[in-house]
């Protein structure tokens, strides 16, 4: 636009006149809706963290939030209304002028004016959203996800967990087919018919699983995902940084654990699992007793970092046996085992503050929750590191990659049966067909763990189509007269890193090794729960409270070994037999036996942790926001 060098005088000092106010209004206007924009996002804000906890605060910050956004709204029209009467009050003065510059200017107040006209209409639709959410008229569950969609607010519960059950019954579906016709196989009954029809059921499964795999990372919450799993993460790591480190250890409440249990890592580990969620429930530091460790004489210490930096020591005072009274100073935990009157937030609970978040982006949040304690207990020091880094380094791991973790020597025929590799490697096979329908796959790669130093022989003779990564001297550590040593603790931690940086893993969940390992899968990536396949167990915490399936179909027994189930039922759960079926028993009938496992629904445990409210939910320049 030109200016006038000789002042404001005729029309172009009216059109100076009102271009300033113009720009004052346009300035107010920028304000107003910087003002709009921040009450409008602040409710949503507490939308995403808070909002199951103190509901009444939150409905009455809504309410005078609402209120707020409400007046500036009308703030908003008004001026609104302004500037449309002085374009048309800038109309009447110039109309007859028809320079360029004020079509350029009319034109110019058109835009800003189609512009309010969007924003307020945004403005009146946000309004509506918070109406909802503030329980004016409808409960939080029910606000309209799809005005969150793109603005990153991430998928709804109700969509995460029916995306997981499609893929799971799909997967279902297949158990069951293969059981049925590979029987029919084994009977001899057209055994070449029924492996082609099998082969081919096989092919469209594998594409079916893909296609639903695309979807989850297609459907634009894949980084809202990673991030809110990275945030949630963070959260829980700083509450037991927290915890751990009291302002005054001597004045702190603390609870004791003896690494004295005599069993393997993969036990050992979980049984500090244990006392670390207990420490975490009961608001106490724990402690943490090692001496004489049988992997390291001189104590955990001395290959990880410890697990406070500033409380380690329960001083002199007294100690007590758990069960003990809230002011017990120091109270010393049984094994997981032995104690009597199990605390209900021992696993598989979960945090019901952290509940609503996990299940978002997790499809298993016990043991994603399990592996957050396992992200906090297991910190190698510098020579244990370098010791992992130096193994690894001479390994070419590369993805894609699977990882197989074959548990022999004492277990098998005592606590688990023998699997052959076959069974691992038919699993492998799967995996593998099912990645090259969507991608090249230069090598199948398997980094392959064991106790037993002759897996791996056998492995490469027999499958020299893959490549097996392993190392031979770390299995024959394993072995059970050389177990308990550094140099066999080192390996073992090779082999649980690695298998927990694989894509998928083939292993044996009744291992407790095996189970380390997908814990440590669900700390390196949003949700591993559909990135493992076992060959026995479903996923445990040993020592656990009753693990329940709630039936969401109603099944009538066809046969005597199956039960009934009405929507609704607890089932407690035994164990999937990977043929469709899962055994276990109604606690309302009261019977035991066979249900369909599509008809049931994982019932997950909701506890009141502690909600660590001095730390704070937001805490560095890491933390995204969504
Ligand atoms: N390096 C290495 N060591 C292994 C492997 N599998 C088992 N081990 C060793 O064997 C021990 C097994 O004991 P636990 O860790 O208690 O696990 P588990 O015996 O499989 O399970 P539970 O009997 O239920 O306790 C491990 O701690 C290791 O020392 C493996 O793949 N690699
Ligand atoms: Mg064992």
């Amino acid at each position: 636009m030109k200016l006038n060098p000789g002042g404001h005088s005729g029309l172009n000092g009216f059109f100076m006149m009102y271009m300033s106010k113009w720009k004052r209004v346009a300035v107010v206007l920028l304000l107003i809706w910087i003002a709009v924009t921040y009450f409008v996002i602040s409710p949503l804000r507490l939308n995403k963290g808070d909002e199951r906890q103190d509901t009444e605060f939150i409905r009455l910050k809504r309410l005078s939030c609402l209120q707020r956004i409400e007046k500036k709204g009308r703030n908003f029209t008004d001026k609104k209304t302004a500037l449309e009467h002085s374009s048309l009050k800038m109309h009447e003065i110039t109309c007859d002028g028809n320079t360029d510059e004020t079509a350029d200017f009319q034109e110019r107040l058109k835009a800003v004016s189609l512009q309010l006209e969007s924003l307020k209409q945004q403005h009146s639709n946000l309004i509506t959203q918070i109406k909802k959410s503030s329980g004016l008229n409808v409960n939080l569950n029910d606000i309209e996800t799809s005005a969150f969609l793109h603005n990153g607010g991430g998928p709804s519960e109700e969509y995460e967990n029916l995306r997981r059950r499609v893929y799971s019954n799909t997967k279902e579906i297949w158990y069951f087919v293969n059981h049925e016709l590979t029987k029919l196989i084994h009977d001899d009954v057209q055994s070449e018919k029924l492996q082609a029809i099998l082969d081919q059921m096989a092919d469209r499964k594998r594409s079916l699983l893909s296609d639903q795999q695309k979807l989850q990372e297609l459907d634009g919450y894949h980084e809202w995902r990673r991030t809110e799993a990275a945030n949630v993460s963070d959260l829980v790591q700083r509450r037991l940084k927290y915890l751990q480190n009291p302002p005054d250890c001597r004045d702190a409440r603390k609870v004791i654990c003896n690494l004295n249990k005599g069993c393997g890592f993969g036990c050992q580990l979980h049984h500090i699992v244990y006392c670390l969620i207990f420490a975490y429930a009961t608001e106490r530091t724990l402690i943490l007793n090692s001496k004489g460790w049988r992997y390291n004489n001189k104590g955990w210490e001395y290959v990880f970092h410890p697990i406070s930096d500033s409380c380690t020591t329960a001083y002199e005072d007294k100690v007590v046996q758990w069960p003990a009274s809230y002011d017990a100073k120091v109270v010393s935990l049984p094994f997981i085992d032995s104690i009597t009157q199990k605390p209900k937030f021992l696993p598989l609970a979960i945090p019901s503050d952290l509940a609503h978040r996990i299940v978002r982006f997790n499809g298993d949040p016990s043991s994603w929750w399990i592996g957050q304690m396992l992200k906090y207990i297991l910190k190698p020091k510098t020579a244990m590191q370098k010791a992992i880094n130096d193994t690894i380094a001479k390994m070419n791991f590369k993805n894609p990659i699977v990882g197989v973790h074959i548990r022999r020597t004492d277990k098998v025929g005592t606590e688990a049966a023998f699997h052959h590799i076959d069974e691992y490697m038919l699993q492998v096979k799967d995996y593998y067909e099912q990645l090259e329908l969507t991608q090249v796959v230069d090598k199948r790669r398997v980094y392959l763990a064991t106790d037993d130093a002759n897996v791996l022989e056998d492995a490469r003779n027999k499958y020299p189509q893959y490549e097996f990564l392993g190392d031979p001297s770390i299995a024959k550590t394993a072995a059970t007269h050389r177990r308990y040593t550094p140099l066999s603790l080192t390996g073992l931690l090779v082999d649980l890193h690695l298998l927990a940086r694989t894509d998928y893993l083939v292993c044996t969940f009744s291992s407790q090794v095996g189970r380390v390992a997908y814990e440590m899968m669900q700390t390196n990536r949003a949700d591993a729960s559909d990135s493992f396949y076992s060959l026995d167990d479903i996923y445990y915490f040993g020592g656990q409270n009753a693990h329940d399936r709630r039936a969401v179909l109603p099944h009538a027994a066809r046969a005597p070994h199956e039960i009934s189930v009405q929507v609704g039922d607890l089932i407690g759960i035994a164990g999937n037999h990977w043929n469709g079926f899962g055994r276990g028993t109604n606690k309302r009938t009261n019977t035991n036996g066979l249900v369909p496992w599509y008809k049931t629904a994982d019932h997950l445990v909701l506890y009141s942790f502690p909600e660590y409210k001095n730390v704070p939910q937001h805490p560095d320049t890491r933390q995204k926001d969504l």
